[in-house]
C-alpha cells in the first residue's frame, strides 16, 4: 500500500492566554506599530501592512493621532469605526507560536478574544477591554495560530496598536502516519491513521489504481492530534489499495 499526503497542520501545545498584560510578549520577532507607513487619516485598512505580517478582516480604520490618556497606544493606530467593525480579525501571514496586541475601548466593553488557525477556533477567552485598564495587551502564547479575532458587546469603539509577533512556524503537512491491517477468520479491514488537527473535518478516499478515487467518507471528525478511519470493505481479492485523506473543513 502507498500513502499520499495533503496539507494540514498540527497543534499540540497548551494555550496560554495573554489577558490584560502590561507589556505583552516577553520576546517577539517583530512589532507593527502602524508608523511603518503613513496613510490618510480614517482610511480603510485591510492589507496595507501585509508586508509587515498582518492583514485586517474585514477591515479597520487608520488613525494618525493618539491621546495622552492611552497608555499603550502611541502614534498612528487603528480604530474599529466609523462605521463600526465588530467582530474583526488580525490575520497573520504565517502561523505563530505567540502574538499580542494593544486594545483599548472607551467606554469599556466585555470582549471575546479568539485564536484561530486556518479559520478554525483554537482557543478563546473572555475579558474586559477598557481605556482605564493600565494593562492593555491581549493575545496568546504557546499555541499555534494565524489569526486573532476580537468581538465585543458594548456600544463602544476600540483602538488597536502594537501587534507583537512571536516566533513563526512552518506547519506540518498532513500525512498518513500508519496503516494497520486487521485480519481474522471472517473480518478483513484496514485502519488508516493521520496527523490531524483539532476541529477539522476530513474525507477519506480509496483507489486500486491511483487514478480513479472513491470517497469512503466525507465527514470524518478530527479526534485531535491523530485521527483514524476503518475501511471494512476489504476483500481477499484486493491486491493493493491506495488511501488518500483530505482536509475538507469549510
Ligand atoms: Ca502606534
Amino acid at each position: 500500500m502507498l500513502f499520499i499526503f495533503l496539507y494540514v497542520f498540527i497543534n499540540n501545545l497548551l494555550a496560554n492566554p495573554i489577558d490584560r498584560s502590561a507589556s505583552g510578549l516577553e520576546e517577539f520577532t517583530s512589532v507593527v506599530d502602524f508608523s511603518e507607513m503613513r496613510i490618510v487619516d480614517s482610511s480603510i485598512v485591510t492589507d496595507q501592512f501585509s508586508q509587515y505580517g498582518v492583514t485586517f478582516i474585514p477591515n479597520l480604520f487608520y488613525r494618525t493621532t493618539d491621546h495622552p490618556d492611552w497608555a499603550s497606544v502611541s502614534g498612528p493606530n487603528l480604530r474599529t469605526g466609523d462605521p463600526e467593525v465588530n467582530p474583526f480579525s488580525i490575520r497573520f501571514n504565517e502561523a505563530h507560536l505567540s502574538a499580542a496586541v494593544v486594545l483599548i475601548a472607551q467606554p469599556a466593553t466585555p470582549a471575546t478574544i479568539t485564536a484561530k488557525l486556518g479559520g478554525v477556533d483554537v482557543e478563546s477567552f473572555e475579558t474586559i477591554i477598557s481605556i482605564d485598564n493600565p494593562n492593555q495587551y491581549f493575545g496568546f502564547e504557546d499555541i499555534l495560530f494565524d489569526e486573532i479575532e476580537v468581538s465585543y458587546s458594548g456600544a463602544t469603539r476600540l483602538r488597536v496598536d502594537n501587534v507583537q509577533l512571536g516566533e513563526s512556524v512552518m506547519l506540518s503537512p498532513l500525512r498518513i502516519t500508519n496503516i494497520i491491517n486487521v485480519t481474522s477468520e471472517d473480518i478483513k479491514s484496514v485502519e488508516i491513521f493521520w496527523n490531524s488537527r483539532p476541529g477539522r473535518i476530513y474525507a477519506v478516499y480509496v483507489s486500486d489504481d491511483f487514478s480513479e478515487w472513491t470517497e469512503l467518507d466525507d465527514n470524518v471528525a478530527s479526534e485531535g492530534e491523530e485521527t483514524s478511519f476503518i475501511d471494512d470493505a476489504v476483500s481477499d481479492k484486493d491486491k493493493k489499495k491506495f488511501y488518500m485523506v483530505e482536509d475538507i473543513t469549510n
